[in-house]
């Protein structure tokens, strides 16, 4: 058969003989094969001649995609592309407590490349707090070891990579009146002892703690006090008092004594009568002799009966002035005292003898004012003699 000149109308241009089929108007196509080769997401594409196929995306649990295989080319051929797989390694995250990017777990990385893993710190948990210290990693994790909030490994295999925590707990720390401590509240290392150190202020003697001490550890000064757990412990103080006559010190120094203290609290600085030790009791002024708890007002009590009184002058203008006069039917007496103290009034019975017995209602009197009252009326039962007992408080 000799040559034959044809014309596709479509394409515009001569082919062969042997290209009939084109200007039939069917188009070959060819059935291309993507064989995701264990994993998902293979498929069958019909593909024109001369296109080159588009691969579907494939996954393979535990594996990464490595390509596929042959090299995709343009269609000319039924043809089957192989999915090629890496095995993916298996990398564990480990860590106590906090918030771990990529969560704590498993998880899978190819060969040779680099994982990651980060770390919020510190983690406080009401007391107790937990701060990262750093990181290990087992064999096929390269490094196997490093410090801070973020950790960079390159996976040759399997492995778990550990964060490391440290404990600690709160200590509170506090000082009673008339003194201070030298360590102030915070977190101390878990496990540790933490020394304490309670100072008095001038005048005032470290008492003991409270709190979380055991009762053997009450009285030490300096504590060291182990950290086992969170803990919160307060410092007392007294006021150092003398032997003779106990008067504290804060107080003498108060009214200018600052030594010899046992002999200042047997003098009468003032010369009221008082020894300066007593009038700590009377909470009075050692300094001031006008100052030592004694009755100080005693006036008339005037009631019924009423008279009217009138007189008039002598000389002129003679003018007439009335006024009225009401009985006196007992006597108001006032001691002043202090409202830091406590008193007791007493009258005695078999005057002149000293039988003392409690006024009723005017026992225990811790004074609201700085002044105490009372009535003596003329119609009791006899006529009273009063004293008034002070004490501290307790
Ligand atoms: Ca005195
Ligand atoms: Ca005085």
């Amino acid at each position: 058969m000799g040559d034959v000149e044809v014309f596709s109308l479509s394409r515009g241009r001569s082919v062969k003989e042997d290209a009939f089929a084109y200007q039939t108007g069917e188009i070959t196509t060819f059935q291309i094969t993507f064989d995701d080769n264990g994993g998902e997401g293979g498929e069958v594409q019909s593909v024109e001649h001369g296109t080159v196929p588009t691969p579907p995306e494939v996954t393979r649990e535990g594996y990464t995609f490595a390509g596929w295989s042959p090299e995709i080319a343009a269609a000319t051929e039924d043809a089957t592309y192989t999915a090629q797989w890496t095995a993916l390694f298996t990398i564990t995250i480990v860590s106590a407590h906090g918030a771990v990017i990529p969560a704590v777990g498993d998880h899978q990385v190819g060969d040779g490349e680099e994982f990651s893993s980060s770390v919020e710190t510190p983690v406080i948990d009401e007391l107790t707090q937990y701060v990262v210290t750093g990181w290990i990693a087992t064999e096929n994790l390269d490094p196997v070891e490093g410090v801070g909030t973020q950790a960079v490994v390159t996976v040759s295999g399997d492995g778990t990579l550990t964060w490391l925590w440290s404990t600690n707990y709160w200590l509170e720390t506090a000082a009673g009146e008339h003194g201070t401590v030298d360590v102030e509240s915070g977190w101390q290392p878990a496990g540790e002892v933490a020394q304490i150190t309670a100072s008095a202020d001038l005048y005032f003697d470290f008492m003991n703690w409270t709190g979380d001490v055991t009762a053997g550890e009450m009285q030490e000064n300096p504590l060291d006090l182990l950290m086992d757990a969170p803990k919160s412990v307060t410092a007392l103080f007294e006021a150092i008092m003398t032997e003779n006559r106990p008067t504290p010190l804060w107080w003498l120094a108060e009214h200018g004594i600052t030594e010899d203290f046992e002999a200042a609290v047997l003098i009468d600085h003032d010369e009221d009568g008082i020894p300066t030790g007593d009038e700590w009791i009377m909470d009075t002024d050692p300094m001031n002799p006008d100052s030592f708890l004694r009755l100080t007002e005693f006036d008339p009590l005037f009631g019924e009966p009423c008279f009217e009184h009138i007189w008039t002058n002598e000389v002129p203008p003679f003018e007439i002035t009335t006024q009225t006069v009401c009985s006196v039917v007992g006597h108001v007496v006032t001691w002043p005292v202090s409202t830091n103290r406590i008193y007791d009034l007493e009258f005695n019975v078999d005057f002149p003898g000293d039988t003392w017995v409690p006024v009723e209602g005017m026992t225990h009197i811790v004074p609201e004012m700085p002044w105490l009252t009372i009535t003596n009326t003329l119609d009791a039962d006899f006529f009273k003699l009063y004293r008034v007992r002070v004490q501290l408080p307790e």
